[in-house]
């Protein structure tokens, strides 16, 4: 167990090994069903792990569809959660209302117990949120009422009955591209490096948060070692405003100037 400069205790549980599954055929055109499966029920499998130790899970993706493993192997271990998705897509896309047959625009459709028995269902994402009434901002709500408002009301939302450990899914491509370019499916009009860095704090200082995914930051994607250095530091320091770090600098209150 390793301490961070935050005073946060740091074990690391390895790299989950995954199955190399040569025979892999698309199944009704889902790409990559049994890889997929089979990873994430090593994920589940680690995460409940890390739970059970009684830690903060943190996952480092690789691709979204792992947020499958993730929240599943977090709910097994502590039940009832709350989930907060950042991203630039829905991800709530079924094997059959998916376009591009990738799983990680469906693995919200894979967490939500309604759409198991509604699949098929239309093929719009829009629709299916509207559907469920799964509360979500757009991109023109977070410029209309601002990011400490947009978070206010989450928090308000997700404790308004009970208060249930949130897992923070965050996929990188949710910031712009400016700022974090190696990513699989870079949108344009993302979220500010600010507005990023905020949503974590703000989930960090709940003192809710029992699981983080930081995912799709994609090393391959960058097309200089800027990119890939600018998109890493992102979400370093996404992850390091989860877990208390304030840009204002952790100030000991009993600090004292130095006596002449
Ligand atoms: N919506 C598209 C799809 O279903 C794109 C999803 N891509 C993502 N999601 N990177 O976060 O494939
Ligand atoms: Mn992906
Ligand atoms: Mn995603
Ligand atoms: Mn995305």
């Amino acid at each position: 167990m390793n301490t961070c400069f935050l005073g946060c205790a740091v074990k690391d549980y390895g790299n989950v090994a995954f199955e190399d599954l040569v025979e892999d055929a698309p199944v009704g055109g889902v790409k990559r069903v049994r890889s997929v499966g089979s990873a994430n029920r090593r994920l589940s499998e680690a995460v409940q792990a890390v739970k059970k130790d009684g830690h903060t899970s943190v996952m480092l993706g690789g691709d979204h569809s792992l947020a499958i493993g993730s929240v599943h192997g977090h709910a097994a271990a502590v039940g009832d959660l709350s989930v907060v998705w950042v991203d630039a897509h829905a991800d709530i896309n079924t094997p059959l209302s998916s376009y591009t047959g990738n799983i990680h625009g469906q693995p919200v459709s894979y967490l939500l117990q309604e759409l198991q028995s509604k699949s098929p269902v239309d093929p719009a994402e829009n629709y299916i949120l509207k559907l469920l009434g799964v509360k979500v901002f757009s991109m023109s709500e977070v410029d209309q009422l601002g990011i400490a408002k947009v978070m206010e009301e989450t928090c308000d939302y997700l404790s308004a009955k009970v208060k249930k450990p949130i897992h923070l899914s965050y996929d990188i491509d949710a910031i712009d591209p400016s700022v974090t370019p190696a990513t699989g499916t870079p949108v344009v009009g993302g979220l500010t490096y600010r507005e990023g860095v905020y949503i974590a704090e703000h989930l960090g200082q709940t003192g809710l948060l029992s699981a983080v995914d930081m995912v799709e930051v994609n090393p391959l994607r960058g097309q200089s070692d800027e990119e890939v250095r600018s998109t890493v530091s992102t979400a370093v320091d996404l992850l390091l405003g989860c877990f208390g770090r304030l840009r204002e600098g952790n100030h000991s209150p009993d600090y004292r100037l130095p006596e002449p």
